[in-house]
């Protein structure tokens, strides 16, 4: 049976960074309320808004202090029905982030679970007794130091695989995950269309807590590789599908940093009854790493030819059995373009309309990042000061300032490649002061080159990132072939280009991007008779592809 959301595609909001409406310098609801129309201009099915729960912020909205509530620099309950209401006036769907591997330490469980050993939510959470100067294992958190913290009056860790103000849920509890459950039918029956789910491979945690293997030995291991897609994952997958997926209808979609294909398509399988599509991360974490101390922290372009083994390994193994979702970017990832494109002011358009088209002729749901549309760039930030994310600036404290194992101009040249910053400057709206985010003081300062990027600029010009971007989603509406059809690489050795073919039902389509900056000569095959579909280029010279040129062929 077709599903809707075979055939949607969704756009990511990040609340804080979208539309002020009230001048605080801080994104909102009302502001997402007035862009609303903008959203449908170009076409998405589905908004994926970040958490907009309440929460001390200490990790953006990732630490949820109380699941069933707004947080009031974004508005208040009534706001956010009537954002829904107008939404889906709009035939727009919106999903929820869930983030439920963990909750902020000042959420109603964990100051419950702080009272006493035989509080009932004591064991909401991961405990493990110890003495304070022996850690459990050798686990890091994500976001720099050990994984866990000790509480001196229980003699016990607690886990936390991000920050210490996230303890892990500890998803073994049966009430725990029958709250849960409560609470996203609560959202539901309120009527949102689905949820994005948190760090979910990360939710069963292995038998005993074993070392990590550390090779580098770093100061801590990296956990992701000993925890994700741990042996009882599909079953709670399926127990949350039995008590609430399969009673709505909606899109669930796992994040799933660490999970192995194989893993991955039996969450997907629908005959498993688990969920809908998941993001898998290995084509954003491919950059080689000089040291394996330094974590995800490097500013080594990826390679092409790895790229495309990564993507097509992904478009294969989920094509009969799984469904993907298909992204560049999102809030934790730099921009797409700086980051696979060229930013530079002559390719910058060109490249990110390249890329665009690589990913969205692509079999699965693809996903857009605010500002992704319009070709937005890395901020490119020169001085540790301007940046905010706790991740950035941990890491820079522990690599840079305690362990001194990177120099300082180095970790600014990783920083500026791979920071979560990157994707948090304000949405570029138009030309005004702020690019139209707000008339305060933004909470992050918007990146200068919004006086040529921005949207009023692009959605009057049809040859724009954003009208190239229509175009896609347009493709994806109308053909099946987009949809369904298989998927075959050509020439994976190929270090320039990336070229596939899909194929349904007797129709194929040729899909070929250069990624370089070269022009260069490439015959698949391709003739006058067969039918241009989309370019980034005006003209089309067949075998010769300009710099960073993109397009597709419906084949005769
Ligand atoms: O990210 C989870 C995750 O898997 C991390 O690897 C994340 O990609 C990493 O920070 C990138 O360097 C999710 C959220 O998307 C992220 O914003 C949160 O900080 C994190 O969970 C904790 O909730």
């Amino acid at each position: 049976m077709r599903k809707w959301w075979e055939k949607a595609v969704i756009y990511q909001v990040y609340p804080r960074s979208f539309q002020d409406s009230d001048n605080d310098g801080i994104g909102d609801l009302e502001g997402i309320i007035q862009r609303l129309p903008y959203i449908k201009k170009l076409g998405a099915d589905v908004i994926w808004m970040n958490p907009i729960y309440k929460s001390p912020d200490r990790d953006n909205g990732y630490d949820v202090s109380d699941y069933e509530d707004i947080q009031p620099v974004f508005g208040d309950m009534a706001t956010f029905d009537t954002l829904l209401t107008a939404a889906h006036k709009l035939g727009i769907k919106i999903v929820m982030d869930l983030v439920v591997n963990h909750s902020s330490n000042q959420q109603k469980w964990f100051v419950e679970a702080k009272k006493a050993k035989d509080n009932p939510y004591h064991d909401y959470y991961i405990w493990v007794d110890g003495k304070p100067d022996k850690y459990p294992n050798n686990w890091g958190s994500y976001f720099s130091g050990p994984a866990w913290t000790y509480d001196q009056k229980f003699g016990q860790y607690y886990m936390h695989l991000f920050a210490k103000e996230q303890p892990e849920l500890n998803w073994r509890n049966h009430n725990m995950r029958q709250d849960v459950y409560k609470m996203m039918r609560w959202w539901l029956d309120k009527g949102i269309d689905g949820f994005r789910m948190d760090s979910v491979s990360l939710l069963d945690k292995p038998d005993g807590y074993p070392d990590a293997p550390n090779p580098g030995h770093a100061l801590y291991a990296d956990a992701q590789s000993t925890v994700a897609d741990g042996k009882r994952l599909g079953d709670y997958f399926k127990e949350m599908n039995k008590e609430v997926l399969s009673k709505y209808d909606m899109v669930s979609i796992g994040e799933m940093d660490g999970s192995k294909i194989e893993d991955a398509k039996e969450y997907t399988d629908r005959d498993n009854h688990e969920l809908d599509m998941i993001f898998q991360f290995e084509h954003v974490t491919l950059s080689p790493n000089k040291d394996p101390r330094f974590g995800k922290w490097n500013d080594e372009p990826v390679k092409l030819t790895d790229l495309k083994a990564s993507l097509s390994k992904w478009q294969t193994g989920l094509n009969k059995t799984g469904w993907n979702s298909l992204y560049w970017n999102n809030h934790d990832q730099p921009r797409a373009v700086s980051r696979f494109g060229n930013d530079s002011t002559d390719y910058r358009a060109l490249s990110a309309k390249m890329l665009g088209l690589t990913l969205h002729m692509m079999k699965g749901t693809p996903y857009i990042y605010q500002g992704e549309e319009l070709g937005m760039t890395n901020c490119h930030y020169t001085a540790i000061s301007q940046y905010q994310d706790l991740e950035s600036v941990n890491a820079y404290n522990e690599l840079v300032r305690k362990e001194k194992i990177i120099d300082k101009n180095t970790m600014m040249k990783y920083l500026a490649t791979m920071s979560r910053d990157n994707a948090r400057t304000p949405m570029q709206w138009d030309t005004s002061e702020n690019a139209g985010f707000s008339k305060g003081t933004p909470w992050m300062a918007v990146n200068p080159n919004y006086r040529t990027i921005n949207a009023a600029s692009q959605v009057a010009d049809p040859h724009s990132v954003f009208a190239f971007y229509q175009k896609l989603i347009k493709l994806r509406h109308t053909s099946d072939l987009v949809v369904y059809g298989d998927y075959k690489e050509l020439d994976p050795d190929d270090s320039q280009v990336f070229a596939y073919l899909r194929e349904y039902q007797g129709q194929k389509m040729l899909v070929i991007s250069n990624f370089t900056a070269d022009t260069v000569n490439r015959d698949y095959g391709q003739t006058r008779d067969d039918q241009l579909v989309i370019s980034n280029y005006q003209d089309d010279q067949l075998t010769e592809l300009r710099p960073y040129e993109a397009k597709t062929y419906l084949l005769s």
